[in-house]
Parts: structure tokens; C-alpha cells; sequence
């Protein structure tokens, strides 16, 4: 497969896995998983005929890691940025002392007044990768990078969660704990 073969593969993975999973007939459990025979029928069903040599390795190579194999290899989750409900297991655990968050330069006035939003996810997103959230940021146009108090946070009882990848989770982000990164 080239890349933008891989890259069509995964984005309607994601479509599928974090959003509708219904699109294509399958069910997740309440984790997230669905079974890895029933996606590839109900993709197959859909338009969309991969084998299972493809779809691991669109699961493998992804720049992003946005997909998990359970340890058998029976089910398949995304990692995060899931809209349906989905409880990922991921335990809070202490955030380091900042964290980035990357946004267009048109939302950091908004942000720095109401606060970092999750929007249409369970959680906004951040990193220890400034470069990372940068790029994520310039999905949207000009980047602006945001520095997050994030163990500040923490001590008063604000919760954060790490996926396997590092991308770290929390609810919300109150304006008083965001400034633009030095
Ligand atoms: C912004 C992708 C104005 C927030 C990426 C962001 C990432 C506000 C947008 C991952 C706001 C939401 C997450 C406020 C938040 N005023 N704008 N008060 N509060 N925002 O896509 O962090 O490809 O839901 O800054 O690469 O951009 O899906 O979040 O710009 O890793 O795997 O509202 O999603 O990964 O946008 O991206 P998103 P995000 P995947």
C-alpha cells in the first residue's frame, strides 16, 4: 500500500471507532473494541475490502499510533478522540509540571478568556511534544502554542489521564492555568 492508501484506511477507521461505528454496522463494547472479523465485514459490506495483513498494517505504521490491538489480537480500539461514549480505562495519573496544547492563533484570545474547551471530544488534548502540538495545530491554519500549568492543576483536584502514545487527557482547562508557550 502506499501512504495515501494507508492514510484513507485509517481515517475511516477513526470515523468508524471514535464516531460511528454504526456507519458500517458493527458494535463497540464499552471500552471501545470491536471485534476485528466484524469491522472487516462490516467495512467489506461498506465499500471498503482490506485484509487483515492491511488492516495491521495501517494499525502499525500509524504516525499517529491512533489504533490498539488487544493482546490477542482479537479486537481492535482507537486510542483516543472518541465522540461516543466509551470508557478507555486509562487511570489519572500525575501530569508533569506543563503541558502544550496547539491551536490556531485565531482561538488563543477565546481560550485564554473561557479556557481550553474538549468541544466535540471527551477530553482535551495536550503533550510533553511541543512540535507535535504545533503540527496538530497547523491542521487549522497559523499555530499558536499554548503552555498548560498542568501539575498546578492537578493539586487542585483536576484530573488527568495518559494514553499509551502520550497524549495526555483532562476534562477542562481553566483560563488561569493557560499562556502562550514562552
Ligand atoms: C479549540 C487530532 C476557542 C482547540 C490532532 C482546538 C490531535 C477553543 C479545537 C487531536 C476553545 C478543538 C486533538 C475555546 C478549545 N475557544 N477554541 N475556549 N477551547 N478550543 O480537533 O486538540 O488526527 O477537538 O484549541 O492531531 O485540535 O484525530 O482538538 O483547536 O492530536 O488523531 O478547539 O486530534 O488527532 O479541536 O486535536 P479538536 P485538537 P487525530
Amino acid at each position: 500500500m502506499n501512504n495515501d492508501e494507508r492514510t484513507g484506511i485509517s481515517k475511516r477507521l477513526s470515523y468508524v471507532l471514535r464516531h460511528r461505528p454504526d456507519s458500517i454496522g458493527v458494535q463497540l463494547d464499552d471500552a471501545g473494541w470491536v471485534e476485528i472479523e466484524q469491522l472487516l465485514d462490516g467495512l467489506a459490506l461498506h465499500g471498503l475490502s482490506i485484509s487483515l495483513a492491511m488492516l495491521t498494517e495501517v494499525v502499525e505504521t500509524n504516525p499517529k499510533q491512533r489504533f490498539e490491538f488487544n493482546s490477542d489480537r482479537s479486537l481492535l480500539r482507537a486510542r483516543q478522540g472518541h465522540s461516543i461514549e466509551v470508557n478507555l480505562g486509562y487511570k489519572p495519573v500525575v501530569p508533569p509540571d506543563v503541558l502544550f496544547h496547539g491551536t490556531p492563533s485565531a482561538s488563543v484570545e477565546s481560550i485564554l478568556a473561557s479556557g481550553l474547551e474538549k468541544r466535540r471530544r471527551h477530553h482535551v488534548h495536550m503533550s510533553t511534544d511541543r512540535d507535535l502540538m504545533l503540527e496538530v495545530a497547523r491542521r487549522r491554519g497559523q499555530p499558536a502554542l499554548l503552555q498548560i500549568s498542568a501539575l498546578r492543576m492537578h493539586r487542585i483536584g483536576h484530573q488527568f489521564f495518559v494514553t499509551e502514545n502520550d497524549v495526555w487527557l483532562t476534562d477542562f482547562v481553566p483560563p488561569e492555568f493557560v499562556r502562550v508557550a514562552d
